[in-house]
């Protein structure tokens, strides 16, 4: 690899998880070290409503974490519908590198990070909770379909390619605001919420997971560019096509973000509004993507 060390994260708040995660990149750690620093960074914030412990409950007052990892030789781990626990992308990379598993959900998640002495939290925090039960008093009467809060939209994904030229990548939420309990969006899926291949590059998501899992769109991000589209391109493609499978659009928004093993980066989104941050040894700067529409 001839290029230099990168990193890209999702949203404004990515550009404090990069500086977090290029903490390690300068220590000689690897990108799968910095994309878990970044993430840690993000769920350790109580001012992100999307992301660990600040993040919105499900409709019945339970915040539940979402997360995934996954390195250059393809190693993945994942964690869905974890309640009580700082830092799911942790868990997530125990679990990829010390079972012979991928994906933990729910109770048997919380085990394993209980066994494995990760770090607990109560959540929801008491503000995030007085929200909900305002929220909670004005849906009474409606209440068969989750509401979604478009304005909810915090979550991380990041990547990085460290100085040898390794991609990783990481994602990590708490979904979507007073979800159905139990649901998963796409950001413990990998090839939805994320997907690294060391021949060609990866692809994070934000936005609504369930509209990305319909196309596994980090997936398909990554197969453009291994058909030789540039990561902005391929971001682009990906977005007209999960365009292309809704009817109705209407506050719809999701966005990808790719690097290749070029360290070329790019961004596309369904609306304006959607930017993500770079950083590398000299560079610390947020970039607004090109998007299909406005809002
Ligand atoms: C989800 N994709 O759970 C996540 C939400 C998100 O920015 O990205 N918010 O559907």
């Amino acid at each position: 690899y001839t290029g230099e060390a990168k990193m890209i994260s999702t949203w404004s708040h990515g550009q404090d998880a990069n500086r977090a995660g290029w903490l390690k990149l300068e220590a000689g750690g690897s990108s799968l070290d910095a994309v878990e620093a970044g993430a840690r960074h993000t769920e350790s914030d109580v001012t992100n409503r999307s992301v660990g412990i600040g993040g919105m409950p499900d409709r019945e007052g339970h915040v539940t974490l979402d997360a995934c990892i996954m390195d250059w030789e393809s190693n993945c781990g994942s964690v869905g519908c974890l309640e009580g626990i700082a830092h799911p992308i942790s868990v997530a990379k125990h679990i990829m590198q010390n079972t012979p598993h991928v994906m933990l959900v729910g109770a048997g998640a919380k085990k394993y990070a209980l066994k494995n002495k990760f770090e607990t939290i109560k959540t929801p925090l008491p503000e995030v909770k007085k929200e909900w039960e305002k929220w909670k008093k004005e849906q009474a009467e409606i209440a068969k379909k989750p509401a979604i809060n478009h304005e909810n939209h915090d979550t991380i994904g990041l990547l990085a390619i460290d100085s040898q030229g390794r991609i990783s990548g990481a994602c990590t939420t708490s979904g979507w605001a007073y979800k159905l309990p139990g649901r998963l969006g796409d950001s413990p899926i990998i090839g939805s919420g994320l997907f690294v291949d060391q021949e060609v590059g990866g692809a994070v998501a934000t936005g609504l997971g369930e509209s990305i899992i319909r196309i596994s769109g980090s997936h398909a991000v990554v197969e453009l560019m291994r058909q030789g589209k540039s990561p902005e391109q391929a971001c682009k493609e990906i977005v007209e096509r999960l365009i292309r499978k809704h009817k109705d659009m209407s506050g719809l928004q999701c966005a990808f973000i790719a690097i290749n093993t070029k360290g070329e980066v790019g961004g596309f989104s369904v609306y304006n509004g959607f930017n993500y941050a770079l950083k590398t040894a000299n560079k610390d700067e947020m970039i607004d993507t090109p998007f299909d529409r406005k809002w």
